[in-house]
């Protein structure tokens, strides 16, 4: 990073920083307040990060004189921000700067939820609070409970305000209680920032509506076909259900660029007042006490004619930015990266300097498609491949989310297998998306697209694993292997390194719901089978030995003993190649005297094994939760979909039997 201290003040940009600080001091003068925090404090970061903010800044803009005080006003803001920022968020902001790898620790785990379809309002999540603990959750990830327009709002993600809420949800003053008492049960919190776009009826999107230039410059609205056509020729469509990313639009006469659906208008970040816009956004929810920002679509917010307009290296540099200005204002902020890209692009998002927490798609992917061939090669190259992240960042492992599956892994890792990448993803759109009758899944295509007929996948992780189809069926069996599936996949989850995430009402097996094709609002968007109500009253009434019950233990039984393994910790693994296709193997904390080794039979066929490799030593190892002693290199059975936790014989796990 480029650091300059007051001496340093006679580069070509002193007058700049001289006139910024008199600024702020003067500003710092005039508040009456006792608690103001000491000035020194935010001028140390300024200082710290202002050689990067200017070249930053520079890369996108330009730095002609206009541009300057442009710059001025950003950072006024993030000072103006940490004036009001309150006591209490400053102190966690001290704590967890003192804890960079506060994300990858084993006791974390992180959980995603929409507030009303989990819990009906803000009210009804606190009074959750105790379920959260049940789980062991340490990091929370609402969806977004913003202000959105009524009818189709892409489930939250079109924003209206971002600084207000669904009124049935509660209002913002509710949301801040809640996010500080979850704090206080030391869960942290995520919340996202939508950056690419909003609503069209957030105010900005009403003047440019109305036409004042102003804020049509805050869009990117064409006059000229000629002009899209150039655009067009080159743009990676996301949702080719609604046709190309660049559309015309009755509301406003002119073309649009819409990315997702058409009441969605992507921001022009060429403009910096749409940065300076944002960013108010953004400082508003870190002082509301977001631990975490989820830079929603991130892949696509900059865009440039000639391009596919996905990835390109400007995002990087945009992100930079918000997050140094977020920095002065709120230092224990984090971003996290939503790039739902494949594996090798993905690893450009990751840095302490822009999203420290990141999305994992492939590992999902992966494990999905490993499920469908009862073949753990892809799988294992990917993690032995992309597994990597710098210090201080964290990976988030999830099987599923509140979207679809999409088919991320690198054409290249199949090709490695001697795999056909193109006939990989054609089988797993069938096996997932109900067009294989040999499959024990039920999903749904998403957004297919005509070009190449590949799709993603909808769908919850039990119905998906084979419970719907066994329920239907009233097959005992296959719902008890549709019960261990889900148990593997969570076991992988939670070993395999990085943070792993649960989708709320997988831990109860929640199936499909297809209600959202009688709501016109929800009908044309396959995701929403995923996203089931819960009923809690059903939970309660459960037999004892339900499928739920038997899912929820069986979860908890794991949790506690990644939380019992110092050596889950970080993102670290080793995988070891066995003879057997179904067979994942892999180590944590491979170098040390008490390595942890994981064993999983991707397969619902009992699995055997003349003998598996374990780096080389004879070793006697012991199963965490069994306690059943297996010899490295001797033969091994497992069951189906069997997951083994072998620490090396006389380690003691505590709690892991709980
Ligand atoms: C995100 O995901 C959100 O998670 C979705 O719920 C939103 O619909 C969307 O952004 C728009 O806000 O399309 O189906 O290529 O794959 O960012 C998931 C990027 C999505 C997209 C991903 C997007």
């Amino acid at each position: 990073m480029n650091q300059i201290t007051r001496q340093d003040l006679n580069t070509q940009h002193a007058d700049f920083v001289a006139s910024i600080l008199a600024t702020l001091t003067e500003q710092y003068a005039s508040v009456a307040s006792a608690q103001k925090p000491p000035f020194a404090q935010f001028e140390a970061r300024l200082l710290e990060n202002i050689g990067t903010l200017l070249a930053d800044f520079e890369s996108l803009y330009g730095m002609q004189p206009s541009a300057l005080p442009q710059l001025a006003h950003l950072i006024s803001q993030s000072f103006q921000r940490w004036l009001v920022r309150p006591a209490k968020l400053m102190a966690r902001d001290a704590l967890k700067q003192a804890e960079p790898e506060r994300y990858n620790s084993e006791k974390m785990l992180a959980a995603t939820c929409y507030v009303d379809l989990f819990a009906g309002d803000f009210q009804g999540m606190l009074d959750k609070l105790p379920y959260f603990q049940e789980l062991g959750i340490s990091l929370l990830y609402i969806l977004p409970p913003f202000k959105v327009p009524e009818g189709g709002n892409d489930g939250g993600f079109a924003i209206s305000d971002y600084q207000a809420t669904q009124a049935h949800l509660g209002d913002i003053h509710q949301l801040e209680n809640l996010i500080a008492n979850f704090h206080a049960a030391g869960i942290d919190i995520v919340l996202d920032f939508v950056l690419n776009h909003t609503a069209d009826d957030h105010p900005w999107a009403l003047q440019a509506r109305a036409g004042v230039q102003e804020f049509v410059d805050y869009y990117w609205f064409f006059d000229d076909e000629n002009e899209v056509e150039e655009y067009l020729e080159h743009l990676t469509i996301t949702f080719p259900d609604k046709g190309k990313n660049i559309v015309f639009n009755p509301l406003v006469q002119r073309w649009v660029w819409t990315t997702f659906n058409l009441y969605q208008w992507d921001l022009n970040y060429s403009n910096p007042k749409v940065l300076a816009g944002m960013l108010d956004n953004a400082l508003f929810l870190a002082n509301l006490g977001t631990d975490v920002l989820r830079l929603d679509a991130v892949s696509l917010v900059w865009k440039e004619k000639g391009s596919h307009c996905v990835s390109l290296p400007k995002i990087h540099i945009l992100i930079r930015l918000f997050k140094q200005l977020a920095h002065l204002a709120a230092p224990g902020l984090a971003f996290k990266s939503e790039a739902i890209v494949r594996p090798d692009e993905i690893a450009d998002y990751v840095s302490p300097q822009t999203a420290s927490v990141s999305y994992r798609p492939v590992l999902g992917a992966t494990m999905w498609q490993a499920l469908a061939t009862s073949n753990v090669a892809l799988l294992a190259t990917s993690v032995e491949r992309w597994s990597d992240i710098p210090s201080g960042c964290t990976w988030i492992n999830y099987l599923r989310n509140h979207d679809d599956i999409p088919w991320v892994f690198s054409d290249a890792d199949v090709q490695a297998q001697n795999g056909n990448a193109l006939q990989l993803r054609q089988y797993v759109d069938a096996f997932f998306g109900n067009r294989d009758p040999e499959s024990f899944a039920i999903g749904l295509p998403f957004q297919p697209d005509p070009s190449n007929g590949l799709s993603r996948i909808s769908g919850t992780t039990a119905s998906l694993a084979g419970l719907e189809q066994a329920l239907k069926q009233n097959d005992a069996r296959k719902a008890q292997l549709a019960v261990q599936r889900i148990l593997l996949l969570h076991g992988v989850l939670l070993l395999i390194g990085g943070l792993p995430m649960l989708y709320l009402g997988d831990e109860i097996g929640q199936l499909n719901d297809y209600s959202y094709r009688d709501n016109p609002a929800k009908q044309d968007d396959s995701r929403w089978v995923n996203r089931p109500v819960r009923n809690w009253q059903e939970a309660e009434f459960d037999s004892a030995n339900s499928y739920r019950t038997q899912i929820f233990t069986g979860l908890l039984k794991l949790i506690a003993l990644r939380k019992s393994l110092p050596q889950v910790t970080g993102h670290q693994v080793t995988i070891i190649r066995q003879a057997h296709p179904s067979l994942l193997c892999f180590i944590r904390d491979a170098a040390s005297a008490k390595p942890l080794l994981v064993l999983a039979n991707f397969s619902a066929a009992k699995l055997h094994c003349e003998a598996f490799a374990t780096l080389g030593q004879h070793r006697q190892w012991r199963d965490a939760s069994s306690g059943q002693r297996y010899l490295g290199n001797a033969a091994l059975n497992l069951s189906p979909y069997q997951i083994l936790c072998l620490l090396p014989e006389g380690e003691e796990v505590e709690q892991a039997n709980k």
